[in-house]
């Protein structure tokens, strides 16, 4: 698509972002993504490569990847990277063990070239769970303040109600809008 009709269908707000969600198996990403789809909690599986499913929400047309995060999947990202608008990085809060191993992922992903330009949402996921990292404590730990070449943003949420995750989605849109 040539660049004027892509910056006309963006004036009516159906280019086309994507998003791909990323993050350890078990954090909470099928459930995030099934949320924003479909508003209910679906049963989930470990995924096994990944899911894709396009998401319409106030004019903005997202095409979202879950990405599988078991560790032997995870060499797999890079090639879901291309023309990535935003990456998405589920937490689970209450695994206090693996989030060096998180950050460790966070940062390869943010020196691979096809993500230089995407913006970086963080989900602080299972918040309802009692003892669960904040969100402040997991930004902290994963050091994202010094993150100076992605706009970042970190939101706590819960997967199973749903609780912040259109807030963080919001974050998204309004950053994309002013790009
Ligand atoms: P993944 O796609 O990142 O691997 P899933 O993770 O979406 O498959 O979720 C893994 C498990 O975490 C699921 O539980 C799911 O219900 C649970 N989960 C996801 N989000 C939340 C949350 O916000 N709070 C709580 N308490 N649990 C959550 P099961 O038991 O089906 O394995
Ligand atoms: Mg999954």
């Amino acid at each position: 698509m040539g660049y004027l009709m892509s910056r006309l269908l963006g004036l009516f707000g159906t280019t086309e972002r994507k998003v791909i969600i990323v993050g350890l198996d078990n954090a909470g990403k099928t459930t995030i993504l099934y949320q924003f789809v479909m508003n209910e909690v679906v049963h989930t599986s470990p995924t096994i490569g990944s899911n894709v499913e396009e998401i319409k929400w106030k004019n903005m047309h997202f095409v979202m990847w879950d990405i599988g995060g078991q560790e032997s999947l995870r060499s797999t990202w890079a090639t879901y990277y291309a023309n990535t608008e935003c990456l998405i990085l589920v937490v689970d809060s209450t695994d206090r063990e693996r989030l060096s191993v998180c950050k460790d992922e966070l940062f390869s992903m943010l020196h691979q070239e096809d993500l230089s330009k995407a913006l970086l949402l963080v989900f602080a996921n299972k918040q309802d769970v009692k003892g669960s990292m904040s969100a402040a404590e997991i930004s902290q730990q994963l050091n994202l303040t010094s993150i100076k070449d992605h706009s970042w943003h970190i939101q706590a949420c819960c997967a199973l109600s749903g609780e912040g995750l259109y807030q963080g989605l919001e974050w998204v849109m309004q950053q994309l809008k002013n790009r």
